[in-house]
């Protein structure tokens, strides 16, 4: 699974790229090729839980970020190869996280909800050609056989184009399961879950013009300043967390822009408990304990017996495990248990 950040040049994506994986590349610099890395998912109740077990290790969950060089929409800037290479790269991704400045940084006054509608018009473009190409491609289809193969897609593709045509995002078109299957190969831009993360000079109230666009566009926004969030990423934890104190709040912006990345994946987090290692690992929400099982090894999930099963706020407010089983908080669930967020699993299997 890939987050792929991106946007106008100059807002700001390879550093916080480098906040993000510590990849600690130059920035300010632009660059042709993306970039990419593995980036930890922090997540609070790993941590509490770890102070709990004090296991050898904790592993938190990785996902991988990809830095899509930015393009500048205005003339004389090679803007149209530069917007191709960013569609491209786009397309490849599964979830969206567009940098936008609201600093000057001496790149000039900064235009958020404009810088939005350039990027946002031009992911839309980008649909619309496909959306028109697979409609030519229908219609000749019915000329010559009378019907279409994919029954679904015809009225389907109408719709999307005249959806696109009023330049908003597909991602506003509510698809039942059928339809979903019916357009996943053509990676279409728009449908992708979209983060926007608004880059403020400090910590100014988010830009009021850029929050509503990008709500407006369905997307979840999160308002930091990459900069502050590169210092503090350099900073001891003791230092961090005085500076985060001083602030008032409990963690790093960054933390909450890679949950929020994380969940628009369509991903949530599960947990393994003991005096090796406490793990966070990934399942799709959705996913049922078998296939929980699978993420940590395919024996537990083929000899798959049962899952012993404690919420983690269960278990906090019961203080330990045993505590827990006494006030009946672990419960015994068998192949039909859909994992929720933040449970506390242990497998029981034969094989
Ligand atoms: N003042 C200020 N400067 C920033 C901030 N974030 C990034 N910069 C600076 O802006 C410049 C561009 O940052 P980059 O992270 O390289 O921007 P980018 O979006 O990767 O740019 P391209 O790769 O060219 O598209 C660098 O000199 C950064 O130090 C910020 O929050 N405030
Ligand atoms: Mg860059």
């Amino acid at each position: 699974m890939q987050v792929g950040i991106l946007g106008l040049k100059y807002s700001g994506k390879t550093t916080l790229f480098n906040v993000i994986t510590g990849a600690g590349l130059p920035t300010g610099q632009g660059g042709v090729d993306p970039n990419r890395a593995m980036g930890t998912v922090p997540d609070p109740r790993l941590d509490v839980l770890t102070d709990l077990y004090q296991p050898k290790r904790q592993v938190n969950v990785q996902i991988e970020w990809v830095d899509v060089p930015g393009f500048d929409p205005g003339p004389g800037h090679d803007g149209g190869r530069e917007a191709t290479r960013f569609l491209e790269h786009a397309r490849r991704v599964d979830a969206l996280a567009q940098v936008v400045r609201c600093f000057d940084g001496g790149y000039g006054a900064p235009d958020p909800a404009g810088e939005l509608a350039t990027v946002s018009l031009e992911l839309i473009l980008a649909d619309l050609q496909i959306v028109e190409k697979r409609l030519e491609k229908l219609q000749k289809e019915l000329r010559l056989k009378g019907k279409s193969e994919q029954p679904l897609e015809p009225g389907l593709f109408e719709r999307f184009k005249t959806h696109l045509e009023s330049e908003r995002p597909l991602r506003e078109i509510e698809l039942n399961t059928d339809e979903y299957r019916t357009i996943a190969g053509y990676s279409l831009l728009t449908l992708k879950p979209l983060i926007v993360v608004l880059n403020h000079a400090d910590e100014e109230p988010p830009d009021a013009k850029a929050l509503a666009a990008a709500e407006e566009a369905g997307a979840e926004v999160v308002s930091l300043c990459v900069k502050m969030e590169e210092e503090l990423a350099e900073l001891e934890p003791e230092e961090a967390a005085e500076f985060l104190a001083d602030l008032g709040v409990d963690e790093p912006a960054a933390h909450r822009m890679i949950r929020a990345s994380y969940s628009a994946l369509d991903l949530h987090s599960f947990f393994t408990v003991g005096p090796d290692e406490c793990r966070a690992w990934t399942v799709r929400r959705g996913a049922r304990a078998p296939a929980a099982a699978g993420v940590i090894h395919t024996d537990l999930e083929r000899g798959f017996i049962r899952a012993e099963v404690c919420a983690y706020g269960d278990l906090i407010e019961a203080g330990d495990h045993a505590a827990a089983k006494a006030a009946h908080k672990v419960r015994l669930e068998g192949k039909g248990y859909e994992v929720q967020d933040g449970d506390i699993i242990e497998i029981r299997f034969s094989v």
